[in-house]
């Protein structure tokens, strides 16, 4: 299927994974509508869209964890923007990394409002156009934490859980429709992830990915980028995807 022309709502387009799809979605020529709370970061990710080939770029400042806030925005976008294709549900996070009995309350707030209540809000904001236009892909991103719990990661990985069910769940109830519903379940990717989830300790950080070759945000924007292209019969339910050294949530293999 083409891409080209298509309106493309991705949220969390200012770094990492939402920014590489961007970057995907233009070089097919689709028109992008890049949500995020960095505007400026944003900015830098519009106009590099732009050269890369974006039919044409909006920009809409959002935090998904603001319900009000994300209806707003979904039913007050300019006439040529409302009507959206693909939506990518990127808009994610993880905080701290600690025994549950230990966690901040603080940290599981602000993952299960931006992983799961971020996504939902999104979501239900935007499928009631696609179902009555007859036409729609919602493509969110997994994670293989959400299949098998690690260590200290309990929260996230329940947020990445509850987005597989949601997603399984949504599928079910568009069926009957022309709706598309797919996951996108990564290992792990070389983003800001981790400096995001040790509040920026570098260091720390760079013990998550040492002795690995980890995925980057442009092999897994690939994978959103295909299963939006495929044939309009074709659902791409889930796709997991990881680093060859590593085999599921828990086991790695690192270099010495
Ligand atoms: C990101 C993958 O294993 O670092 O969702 O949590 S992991």
């Amino acid at each position: 299927m083409s891409l080209k022309g298509k309106n493309v709502l991705i949220t969390g387009a200012s770094a990492g994974i939402g920014a590489a799809t961007a970057l995907a979605f233009a070089a097919e020529g689709a028109r992008l509508l890049l949500a995020a709370r960095r505007t400026g970061k944003l900015a830098d990710v519009a106009a590099r869209a732009k050269t890369r080939g974006a039919a044409a770029v909006h920009c809409i400042e959002l935090d998904v964890r603001d319900h009000r806030a994300v209806q707003n925005a979904i039913d007050f976008l300019p006439r040529e923007w409302s009507e959206i294709d693909i939506l990518v549900n990127n808009a994610g996070l993880s905080r701290g990394l600690d025994k549950l009995y230990m966690g901040k309350a603080e940290d599981w707030d602000e993952m299960i409002d931006t992983n799961i209540k971020g996504l939902l809000y999104v979501t239900r904001a935007v499928v009631p156009g696609m179902v009555v236009r007859g036409h729609g892909h919602i493509i969110s991103l997994g994670s293989t934490a959400g299949e098998l719990a690690y260590p200290n990661g309990a929260v996230y990985c329940g947020t990445k859980a509850a987005e597989r069910l949601i997603n399984d769940g949504l599928r079910q109830d568009v069926l009957g429709t022309p709706i598309r519903v797919t996951s996108v379940d990564p290992g792990m990717v070389e983003t800001d992830f981790s400096l995001v989830r040790f509040r920026g300790d570098s260091d720390r950080a760079a013990k998550v990915y040492k002795g690995v070759k980890p995925l980057t945000p442009e092999d897994v924007a690939e994978v959103i980028v295909w299963a939006a292209g495929r044939p309009a019969h074709v659902n791409i339910a889930r796709v997991q995807m990881t680093p060859v050294q590593q085999a599921n949530s828990l086991l790695f293999h690192r270099d010495e």
